[in-house]
């Protein structure tokens, strides 16, 4: 019994004179005792390593909140929003970026804005383009609803989008 541990030297005083006074019941005991323990550490280890994960999960959730990237144009060259239907929350930036496919632009359709919202506060103007790759338009909205945006030289392509601001 050379390798019992200070959890099993603590066992007699737990377990009393009925266990000092049966050996075997007592050997019996300090074999299970050690085990007990160390598959509680893994369990908390575990259950640490989970609540680590899903810290840093949240975390690029609300690093992620801060700003929502949308391509223009897609990495094949489609004329398309990348994603073009997805959801932020009231206040989130959106970052519109030039990927392929250029000269973009972003238009909110004034007929499809929450009421009261003024789509060409929130819009580059038609005529203005972003020409170079990387070259970024961020509008944040705030009222809550859904509102439906174009590139205006590439519309008729199907290059339109929607976001609904929760
Ligand atoms: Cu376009």
């Amino acid at each position: 019994m050379a390798s019992i541990t200070s959890s099993t030297i603590s066992l007699p005083s737990f377990t009393g004179l009925k266990a000092a006074a049966a050996s075997r019941a007592t050997v019996a005991t300090v074999k299970v005792a050690p085990a007990a323990p160390k598959l509680s550490v893994k369990a908390s280890l575990k259950q640490a390593v989970a609540t680590v994960l899903a810290v840093s999960a949240s975390a690029l959730l609300a690093s992620n909140a801060l700003a929502v990237e949308v391509l223009l144009g897609d990495n094949d060259g489609g004329l398309v929003f990348e994603p073009s239907t997805f959801s932020i929350a009231s206040g989130e930036k959106i970052v519109f970026k030039n990927n392929r496919g250029f000269p973009h632009n972003v238009v909110f359709d004034e007929d499809e804005v929450p009421a009261g919202v003024d789509a060409s506060k929130i819009s580059m103007s038609e005529e203005d383009l972003l020409n170079a790759g990387g070259e970024t338009y961020a509008v944040t909205l705030t009222e809550k609803g859904t509102y439906s945006f174009y590139c205006s030289p590439h519309q008729g392509a199907g290059m339109v989008g929607k976001v609904t601001v929760n």
